[in-house]
């Protein structure tokens, strides 16, 4: 109950200034730490962090990746669960056709179906045509975007009836390998998006953090 343990918190400290309030907001953001996935058939030990600030209607996105598969672009989005259900980050295990690879269609069972990009225009919430970064030739890129809560909200509304951000309770994965990459024909992907496109690279559960603990 990860959740109502960031609230508690969250609650302390802000009523201690006198503001307290029971919303999500009360926390002043929220954190990741991304661990690579697909290591050997990526050829690559991706990690990095992903930050979300909230500063009234502004979600500052912070992603920073190192290791990646250099001069690629890479799709990334937060995945989570339509029914309320907690999503983590997958193992080994979730290889179930023991191809030595976890494709984007393994990930469901753990974390559940691809929700927001973050692209060039988030609350677009197209993830199929979206503007994503691009790793230089050393296999890092630095992505930041800035949205409107509100706008993303209603975005995330209408595409996920009845379903909120609840960004505690989803998981960001970093996506992509060379188009040259040599992936088993078993490694399935998403309709017609080729399966290097939507490989999982590296995968990070989304955590809260308390107003205390805000990086400034
Ligand atoms: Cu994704």
């Amino acid at each position: 109950m990860k959740h109502l343990h960031v609230l508690a918190l969250g609650g302390l400290v802000l009523g201690g200034a006198g503001m307290a309030c029971a919303s999500d907001l009360a926390t002043t953001g929220y954190t990741a730490t991304l661990s690579a996935m697909n290591s050997a058939v990526a050829q690559s030990e991706a990690a990095g962090e992903a930050q979300f600030k909230v500063d009234g209607d502004t979600l500052a996105i912070d992603i920073h990746m190192r290791g990646v598969p250099a001069d690629t672009v890479h799709w990334q989005h937060f995945h989570g669960f339509v029914d309320g259900r907690d999503a983590n980050c997958p193992g080994a295990k979730a290889d179930a056709n023991g191809d030595g690879v976890v494709d984007l269609i393994e990930t469901e069972r753990s974390a559940g179906t691809t929700m927001v990009p973050f692209d060039a225009k988030p609350a677009g919430m197209d993830v199929a045509h979206g503007d994503y970064p691009e790793a230089d030739a050393n296999g890092e890129y630095h992505y930041t975007a800035r949205v409107s809560i509100k706008a993303l909200e209603a975005a995330f509304a209408k595409a996920f009836p009845g379903q909120h951000l609840d960004f505690d309770k989803r998981v960001i994965f970093i996506h992509g390998v060379p188009a040259d990459t040599r992936l088993p024909d078993s490694v399935a992907s998403l309709g017609p998006i080729p399966a290097h496109t939507t490989l999982p690279i590296a995968c990070g559960k989304i955590e809260g953090i308390a107003s205390t603990d805000a990086p400034t």
